[in-house]
């Protein structure tokens, strides 16, 4: 069955793709089989969009889409599901923003659940996009809505984070509370057609200034957009491949997919930890009572995890 899955993907064939993807998503043994052939083979710009919830990245990602597609490149979109109470429906909203694309044989869009409560990315969402690279895509684009985990984990696994604010009051306040824009590598302020644009592109560049120069001396840029009449969209397109040929020329590009790859790892030991402390009940009680410390436990844990797996 995976053979000739690996086969159908392997012809370009999207609904082995999506099928690939729902494997690797739900940690079937065959989606590890997938990704253990796929892994490594090819290479997308990898494009984290973050913003808080309606801030417009999901209409930014549908004019990115159509400006790449007139370059003739091709792109998938993964929307990470914000279970969360925040953003309840954010993903029908997603599909509707860039429906259009539905159709068109180099365009992927795909939703994909978040992890835990505050909305983390999930090992599996990460995994699903070495899939992705190998099916070919020259572009991936990541959109999370930052609240909570989220922001902190694309600027780990995407290649490029772009941070999506609005004039719209609060927003901009949220970012500078959070510390959100230390992982942002572009900035763009969006619904720049709403009052208060200007202002706020003057106040985070004042912030910018008063931040450590980057290690590798990239300068975050500031772009404006409005998103919903397509405006600035090349702009912000040509700023991220600005971007990516930085990381290229400083060769921060492969530290930068290693640190993906760790993710991906310290997703698979989380959950594993998760998994066997929910088993270790008794040994709990123990560490509870004094009789265990809690490192002892944990080498039990592990000990038993390993002769398992032996
Ligand atoms: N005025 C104005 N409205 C915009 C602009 N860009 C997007 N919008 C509107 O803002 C609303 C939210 O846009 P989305 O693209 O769904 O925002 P999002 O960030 O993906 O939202 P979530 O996925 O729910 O977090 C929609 O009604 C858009 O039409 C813009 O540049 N100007
Ligand atoms: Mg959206």
């Amino acid at each position: 069955m995976t053979a000739e899955l690996a086969r159908r993907f392997e012809e370009g064939d999207r609904r082995a793709l999506a099928r690939a993807i729902t494997l690797v998503e739900s940690g079937h043994p065959a989606g590890a089989e997938l990704l253990r052939r796929f892994r490594g083979r090819g290479q997308a710009r990898v494009v984290g969009l973050t913003g808080s919830p309606g801030s417009g990245k999901s209409t930014l990602a549908d004019r990115l889409i159509e400006e790449a597609r007139r370059g003739g490149e091709t792109v998938a979109v993964l929307a990470v599901d914000p279970s969360s109470p925040f953003t309840g429906g954010a993903v029908l909203g997603d599909r509707i923003r860039m429906m259009r694309h539905y159709r068109d044989e180099g365009v992927f869009i795909r939703s994909m659940a978040s992890r835990g409560a505050l909305g983390g990315l999930a090992g599996a969402t990460v995994a699903a996009l070495s899939l992705l690279e190998a099916f070919g895509f020259d572009w991936v684009f990541i959109e999370t809505v930052g609240v909570g985990q989220s922001e902190v984990d694309i600027a780990r696994v995407a290649d490029t984070t772009v941070l999506v604010l609005t004039p719209a009051a609060g927003d901009a306040v949220q970012a500078f509370k959070a510390g959100v824009m230390e992982i942002a590598d572009l900035i763009v302020v969006n619904k720049f057609d709403l009052p208060g644009g200007p202002r706020l592109v003057e106040e985070l560049k004042a912030t910018l200034e008063l931040a450590p120069p980057h290690p590798t001396g990239w300068e975050v840029p500031i772009l404006t957009t409005v998103a919903s009449r397509g405006e600035g969209a090349r702009e912000l397109l040509d700023a991220i491949r600005s971007h990516r040929r930085h990381l290229e020329a400083t060769g921060t590009l492969e530290p930068h997919r290693l640190e993906r790859v760790r993710f991906e790892v310290q997703a698979v030991i989380q959950e594993w930890g998760r998994k066997l402390s929910e088993a270790a009940e008794p040994l709990l009680r123990q560490v509870a009572r004094g009789e265990k410390t809690p490192e002892e436990v944990a080498e039990a844990l592990l000990q038993t995890a390993r002769s398992r797996s032996a």
